[in-house]
């Protein structure tokens, strides 16, 4: 069945902070997406070991083709459902973003829970990141699936609120504690990591089909979690606003700066 965009789309998006276009992608776009992912997958393992976990951006690699990545760029369908649900000033990707996330060859592993730059960007003024990260214009990620995807993993509701008394009681340190897995046997390691994602209150697998795209907030509490035997090539990329590109921008240079004078990842002012 064609996608069909629903005020369900919308709602979810404001009340979850996430919504997915279900088979927005047409099959031929998927087919041509996964060769070259394919490639991008042989690339990236050459260049940086088995159990390197994303490309990006694309268009940095110019010995893939790149076409596939513009037909998704400009799918009408994608153009249509990404401004309905933010506005006519977003766009549904930016090829300067766009990486792919891809499976670990060899060993399970997990990020930390967090919410994006706050909890995983060294030196971020968190003063500052408490202010905007309500903000509509910013932090509108997406993960668009070129195989079924159940790696990425959220707290739905997280994106409009500071953290509750009980997710700052499983995580009362900074920088959010990890498994450490590297060591372990694989169904080991996957049980680690596994218990270790289940262990914060509310949270729940995002699974994705086979050309969902799915756009969310990334002030969302979530997390990634891989297994190796999980084929995975799912398009990383952002619904951006010139905004956000100056934010980024502007935030990406100021935390460096604080990371010069000795700054870490702190701890979150509201608590
Ligand atoms: O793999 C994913 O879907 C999530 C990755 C992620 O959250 C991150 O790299 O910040
Ligand atoms: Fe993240």
């Amino acid at each position: 069945m064609a996608f069909v965009f629903t005020d369900d789309h919308i709602e979810d998006y404001h009340k979850l902070g996430y919504t997915v276009f279900r088979g927005i992608l047409p099959a031929s776009l998927v087919a041509d997406l996964r060769r070259v992912t394919d490639h991008a997958r042989q690339v990236a393992r050459e260049a940086n070991g088995g159990q390197v976990q994303r490309l990006q951006p694309v268009t940095a690699y110019e010995q893939l083709d790149q076409q596939p990545f513009q037909d998704y760029n400009q799918l009408p369908a994608l153009v249509d459902a990404v401004q309905s649900t933010l506005g006519p000033q977003y766009r549904p990707s930016n090829l300067s973003a766009l990486g792919i996330l891809l499976e670990p060859a060899d060993h399970p592993w997990c990020t930390q829970w967090h919410r994006d730059w706050r909890d995983n960007m060294s030196g971020l003024d968190l003063v500052s990141w408490e202010a905007d990260f309500r903000d509509p214009e910013l932090f509108n990620q997406v993960n668009c699936a070129l195989y079924e995807d159940g790696s990425t993993w959220v707290v739905p509701g997280s994106h409009q609120r500071h953290d509750l008394p009980r997710e700052i009681e499983r995580f009362p340190h900074r920088p959010i504690e990890k498994p450490d897995v590297s060591d372990l046997e694989a169904a080991e390691a996957e049980r680690v990591c596994w218990e270790y994602v289940v262990s914060m209150p509310g949270a729940q697998q995002l699974v994705l089909g086979a050309g969902d795209y799915c756009l969310y907030r990334n002030s969302l509490w979530h997390i990634g979690n891989y297994v190796p035997y999980r084929r995975r090539a799912t398009l990383h990329d952002a619904a951006d606003t010139e905004r956000f590109i100056a934010w980024r921008d502007e935030h990406l240079a100021a935390a460096s700066k604080r990371r010069e004078a000795g700054a870490g990842i702190g701890m979150p002012p509201t608590r």
